[in-house]
């Protein structure tokens, strides 16, 4: 019996190693609470449920440790890898861990990639009648209902303790700062920072039409209340006031614009986003928070506040807003800098 468990579990691991990466990166890329929360669920669960393996995987180790000696160093870095990353995630899902935390993770899952390519390409196996037989299917049926478990476990440990991640959003974001826009944090997505000289006016490009305006001049009272949820772990609930999109646009040009259109918003630094037009309403130019102009840190004069939409979009020190006929999913799913 443990002599044949050896192919299954690897592919168990492999699967759900290759879950957890998809998950997590897909978390990164939607804003909607209930498909997050679903996304998010499935990638703790799937974190976790690699511990389930680890008995089978540890006699699979001690099996092959001596033969294997040539390949060792590889697969134990991989094995310490992929260990820390679910230390971390668990450490930050309990909401004890400084923010960075969430940032390590990403950064050590994204380590594990190319080692999980390289080991698993090294033991390339042959798809096998019996991988659907029943004995198959049932393993594999006790795996996930036990990684769906395990997933339930922590989050009842989170309630029962009382730990601050027992709050956390869907997401997995923990609340930092809400209607308290200085104790909120300032984040840069990569290598972006803030800009030396200030945006005194945006422009406005919609085909030949132009229109420069001063950004004193930006403030129509639109408001919204808006979550800011960054993909560095933490979110704040705040009112922001300023100009809706679809009213600026209507200002411009006087009229209604193509459904097929996107806007690009691009910020004084060169960060930049594509959305589509049809969202324009929803979306805000806004100058203040809370009450109080923007910080320079939280994109003064105006920041972009997109409703529903992970913190990278809410593109800060906005300069330049263009109507553009390449539909909005033309461009890096993630920012570049
Ligand atoms: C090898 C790949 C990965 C593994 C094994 C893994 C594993 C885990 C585990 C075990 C947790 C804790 C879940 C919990 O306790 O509920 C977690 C949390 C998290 N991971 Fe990953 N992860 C991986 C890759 C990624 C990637 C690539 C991203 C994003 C790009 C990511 C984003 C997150 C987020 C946002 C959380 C917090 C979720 C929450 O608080 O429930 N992970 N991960
Ligand atoms: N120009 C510019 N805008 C940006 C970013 C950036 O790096 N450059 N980071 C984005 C990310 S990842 C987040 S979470 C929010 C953070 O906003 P805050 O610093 O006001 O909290 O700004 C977004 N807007
Ligand atoms: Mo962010």
């Amino acid at each position: 019996m443990p002599r044949r468990a050896g192919r299954r579990t690897n592919l168990a691991l492999l699967g759900l190693l290759v879950l957890a990466f998809l998950t997590g990166v897909l978390a990164y890329g939607v804003g909607t609470p209930t498909a997050a929360t679903v996304i998010v669920a499935i990638h703790g669960a799937a974190g976790l449920g690699l511990l389930l393996l680890v008995p089978w995987k540890a006699m699979i180790v001690r099996r092959s440790w001596a033969r294997a000696a040539s390949r060792r160093a590889l697969a134990t870095g991989l094995g310490i890898l992929a260990a820390l990353t679910v230390l971390t995630g668990v450490l930050h899902a309990i909401g004890v861990a400084p923010l960075s935390m969430l940032r390590i993770h990403v950064g050590i899952a994204v380590c594990v990639a190319p080692f999980l390519l390289v080991h698993a390409w090294g033991r390339r196996q042959r798809p096998r009648r019996t991988d659907l037989s029943r004995r198959t299917l049932l393993s594999a049926g006790a795996l996930v209902a036990g990684a769906a478990a395990l997933w339930v476990a922590g989050e009842g440990a989170l309630r029962l303790t009382g730990a601050a991640g027992a709050d956390r959003r869907g997401t997995g974001s923990l609340e930092h700062g809400t209607d308290d826009p200085t104790a909120m944090p300032v984040t840069q997505w990569f290598t972006d920072t803030v800009p030396g000289r200030t945006v005194d006016a945006i422009d406005v490009v919609v085909g030949d039409q132009r229109a420069r305006i001063p950004t004193s001049d930006l403030d129509r009272g639109d408001r919204v209340r808006a979550v800011l949820d960054c993909t560095g772990g933490w979110y704040a609930a705040q009112d922001w006031t300023g100009v809706r999109l679809d009213r600026l646009l209507r200002e411009v040009t006087g009229k209604r614009l193509p459904d097929d259109c996107s806007i690009d918003v691009i910020s004084r630094t060169g960060y930049r986003r594509r959305l589509p037009v049809r969202d324009a309403s929803v979306l805000l130019l806004a100058s203040s928070v809370g009450g109080q102009a923007l910080s320079d840190g939280h994109g003064a004069p105006v920041r972009l506040v997109a409703p529903g939409r992970r913190g990278f979009w809410w593109v800060k020190w906005v300069e330049r807003i263009e109507v553009v006929d390449a539909p909005w999913w033309r461009q890096s799913p993630f920012p570049l800098q």
